[in-house]
């Protein structure tokens, strides 16, 4: 944990109608499922949101007519930041785990992908961001090796109650151009150049990270959107100011 406090984007990914059963109490409200990013500007290559599915998960009440779902922390972390615009005692609808979350339809900001699905994600730590994260397999290292364990083991898709469809269709969309890393950049390292074998392997992804992160941010060009061709330091301060002012994202700092 730094000193300074991180400033995230909390992306709205919308879920789709209709709702499981278990969300009947939320009939008739906007329910988005809240996952915080540090790269807004790689929203464009989504192909599904990461919930824990032990984790504990609420279906907060942020204002009249939209509900966030996310972890209790996050809620009440929310509820003191004046710039979120959310209640200070946010009440919870709906208490669930992230296991009633997967396999949930829904509509992300930006994504290229007009549907994606939640799926499971067992590196997730529910005292990081909201514990609902977005995946983006062309620039992060996790969700590309936890994308590709999903896509490559269909028995494990199996046993974790997943659908195909909710995973195979899926491949990874190149939205950011990386001198020597390529377009996929996250595939290039975890393959190429660390040899990556599974989404477990934590000492060599943190590795991973750091080389994407840094050489992304620094040297990368936005090959989609509207900022196809300017530097990603350039835009990402452009698209997440978009996000913001057109209500598909809140900011969220811890
Ligand atoms: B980032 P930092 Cl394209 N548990 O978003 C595990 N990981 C979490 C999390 C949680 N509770 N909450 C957020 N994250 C992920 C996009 C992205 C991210 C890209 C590239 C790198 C990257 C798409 N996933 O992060 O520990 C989220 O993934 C690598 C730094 O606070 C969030 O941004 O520095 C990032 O970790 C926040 O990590």
């Amino acid at each position: 944990e730094g000193v300074l406090p991180q400033e995230y984007t909390i992306i709205k990914m919308e879920v789709l109608k209709p709702f499981p059963p278990k969300f009947e109490v939320l009939e008739g409200k906007k329910v988005f499922l809240a996952a915080a990013t540090l790269r807004p500007e790689t929203m464009y290559g989504q192909t599904n949101a990461w919930v824990l599915p032990d984790g504990k998960y609420g279906a907060y009440e942020v204002n009249e007519s939209e509900v966030f779902v996310m972890s209790y922390r996050a809620a009440l972390n929310l509820a003191y930041q004046n710039r979120s615009k959310v209640p200070e005692k946010p009440t919870c609808l709906l208490e669930l785990t992230g296991r009633d979350l997967i396999g949930l339809p829904l509509k992300s900001p930006l994504s290229f992908n007009e549907v994606i699905y939640a799926l499971p994600m067992m590196s997730i730590l529910m005292d990081k961001g909201t514990g609902v994260v977005t995946s983006v397999p062309s620039d992060a290292p996790d969700d590309y090796m936890s994308l590709k364990e999903l896509k490559s083991k269909p028995a494990y898709r199996e046993k974790l109650g997943i659908k195909d469809e909710w995973v195979v269709p899926f491949e990874i969309v190149p939205i950011i151009e990386v001198p020597v890393y390529g377009n996929k950049c996250a595939e290039y390292v975890c393959e190429n150049e660390l040899n990556i074998k599974s989404p477990n392997d934590k000492d060599k992804l943190a590795d991973a990270k750091k080389r994407t992160y840094l050489k992304g941010f620094t040297e990368g060009t936005m090959i989609v959107g509207e900022y196809a061709g300017k530097k990603v330091q350039e835009a990402k301060p452009l698209i997440r100011s978009k996000l913001l002012e057109t209500g598909q994202a809140i900011i969220y700092s811890e």
